[in-house]
């Protein structure tokens, strides 16, 4: 199934007097309208493999019909989401949920679709039910015995041979591993073995590559997480070198932490690798972006801005936009194109903030006015910049409406049945 160019101008005639109603205040008011608008064109976040498919939680999976099969059908659902938005420019891989056996027909079907590869990301936090001749029960790349370690490098490095085969340039490094009781574990020789692993790992990086340590507070492991928060990423990142950067999975902290503030010190020392964009109310809920915190989302999108806005918020700047979230109850594509104008907003409303006012408070001491300052941007509704840049970058003005108005599921669940289970979690 594919959504033509006809179809999402057919859909963006009906709705364009009223849009153009709700635009004429930014473009008659406020002069910054224009500007907002190119950014929001040039911004693109990747679409994870493994959110495609309905989510699942410990206890059961509830399949929704229509999912892929397999990772064309993955590739070319990422495809259907950049068509209606114009900003899902990319797909993040999962090895070996999404092993390419033809890389150059993959890259070749991903260009169709406009899709470039983000970061792929290696797995050792499960056993693979063939060709894995050690277990993971202990941990991969902290793990007591070497040849486990061993083996887990030994996949870190196929992964980046798979993602270098795509023209993908990152490879992002979550570790499960860690302890579950107090005394299970020696904390100062999982680290050293840890990063000795992710040294053998970073000396396999091609020139331009990067390396994102994702950490997490907790699960599956319940006492310590041997990557368990920014500290330690960040130590990893700056032992191995330059071309290490922490990664940040917005659901990986414990409650109620100040992820804007991890943020904008991570990019102030030139730290911050980027993101997997969800949203949380208990811990990793890997809930659709915005959707419980968007004052969050909007802060961490204000340092964002003030931070690197210079430089321009495009992959061109060599950070890792990407989404991970999924779960049990929604369609996932409907999901993700929730998340992906979840972030659009949150961008466009950080570009509205007053800097130089907001620096003039914050200097003197002017708490009221440096709340009211980013309270006022997050308060607009920035929605009619965000429908203007699906526009005019070719997608649709409302990407969420066109879906369930050309029935892209329905459709998806005739071609490909209705009892489809992708791979993943
Ligand atoms: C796990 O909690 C992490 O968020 C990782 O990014 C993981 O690789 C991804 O969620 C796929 O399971
Ligand atoms: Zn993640
Ligand atoms: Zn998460
Ligand atoms: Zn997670």
């Amino acid at each position: 199934m594919t959504l033509s160019p006809d179809t999402i101008a057919d859909f963006n005639g009906q709705h364009l007097d009223n849009h153009r109603r709700k635009l004429a205040y930014w473009t008659d008011e406020v002069g910054a309208a224009e500007t907002i608008i190119e950014k929001l064109i040039a911004f693109q976040i990747a679409i994870p493999s493994w959110a495609l498919g309905t989510g699942g939680t410990r206890f059961g999976r509830f399949g929704g019909g229509g999912e892929p099969r397999n990772l064309d059908e993955k590739i070319a659902d990422v495809g259907l989401l950049h068509a209606l938005n114009r900003s899902s420019g990319a797909i993040s891989l999962h090895i070996p949920w999404d092993i390419p056996t033809d890389p150059e027909a993959t890259k070749q079907l991903a260009a169709q679709y406009g899709l470039r590869f983000d970061a792929v990301n290696s797995n050792t936090f499960q056993d693979q039910p063939t060709g894995q001749e050690h277990s993971y029960k202990f941990g991969s790349l902290q793990h007591t015995d070497a040849a486990v370690r061993r083996q887990a490098i030994e996949h870190n490095i196929e992964v980046i041979r798979h993602g270098v085969a795509l023209g993908s340039d990152s490879l992002t490094v979550w570790l499960s591993d860690g302890s579950c009781f107090p005394g299970q574990l020696n904390f100062r020789k999982a680290f050293d073995r840890t990063l000795d692993s992710l040294q053998q790992i970073y000396a396999a990086l091609p020139d331009a590559w990067k390396m994102f340590v994702e950490y997490k507070a907790f699960e599956p492991n319940f006492y310590s997480m041997t990557v368990g928060d920014w500290g330690s990423s960040l130590l990893y990142a700056t032992k191995l070198g330059p071309k290490a950067y922490t990664l940040v999975d917005l659901g990986h902290h414990l409650p109620n932490a100040n992820i804007e503030q991890i943020v904008a010190i991570l990019l102030h020392e030139g730290k911050l690798g980027g993101f997997h964009f969800n949203d949380s109310k208990y811990g990793d809920d890997d809930l659709t972006a915005g959707s419980i915190k968007p004052y969050q989302l909007f802060l961490i999108f204000n340092e964002l801005v003030d931070g690197m806005d210079a430089r321009n918020m495009n992959h061109a700047t060599g950070l890792g936009w990407m989404i991970d979230a999924s779960h049990n109850v929604k369609d996932p594509l409907e999901d993700l194109l929730q998340s992906v104008d979840a972030i659009q907003m949150a961008y466009a409303q950080a570009l509205l903030v007053d800097r130089t006012a907001l620096e003039e408070a914050r200097e003197t001491n002017d708490v009221v006015r440096a709340q009211e300052i980013l309270q006022d941007a997050f308060r607009t509704d920035v929605r009619p910049l965000v429908a203007e840049a699906n526009r005019r970058a070719g997608g649709a003005l409302n990407p969420l409406a066109l879906f369930r108005q050309q029935n892209v599921r329905q459709q998806l669940i005739s071609e490909r049945g209705l009892k489809t289970v992708a791979t993943g979690l």
